[in-house]
């Protein structure tokens, strides 16, 4: 399998909750390498670009709405199947479909603020990385 690359952010709702550690070490037990994270506040103009995919549908301005709202924290990961394992870690988007033990169904609220994001494919993976952190921060 092929090495990828990743990009989690821990969301507004994961940091109010005082849980990034929690969830960046079962990130890091789970065998992800961490390439580079770092606490940001998002602009509604930074947020409204990353999710510009979504434009147009119903959840977008609350989406923004929610990542503009506090501090988030992108992380840069990396490993082999890192896209795959990375959605089979953190479980379905909604966290009452999520798996037991993944870290939506253990952390998060519902649909809108579930704590974590992950990449969909390998090539939104290098995309999203590059989005947030220089190559210079990738160490
Ligand atoms: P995922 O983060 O699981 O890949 P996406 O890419 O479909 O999910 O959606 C991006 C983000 O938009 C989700 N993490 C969630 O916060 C929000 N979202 C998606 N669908 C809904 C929805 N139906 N209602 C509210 N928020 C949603």
């Amino acid at each position: 399998m092929a090495i990828e690359r990743t990009l989690a952010i821990l969301k507004p709702d994961c940091v109010r909750k005082g849980l990034q550690g929690e969830v960046l070490s079962r990130i890091q037990k789970a065998g992800f390498k961490v390439l580079g994270f770092k606490q940001i506040r998002l602009t509604k103009e930074t947020a409204g670009a990353f999710y510009a995919v979504h434009k147009g549908r119903p959840f977008y301005e609350g989406l923004v709405e929610f990542m503009t709202s506090g501090p988030c924290v992108p992380v840069a990961l990396e490993k082999e199947n890192a896209v795959a394992d990375f959605r089979t870690l953190i479980g379905a988007t909604d966290p009452k479909e999520a798996a037991d033990g993944t870290i939506r169904k253990l952390f998060a609220d519902n649909k809108g603020e579930n704590i974590v994001h992950g990449s969909d494919s390998a090539e939104n993976g290098r995309v999203e990385v590059a989005f947030f952190f220089s190559s210079a921060e990738l160490v």
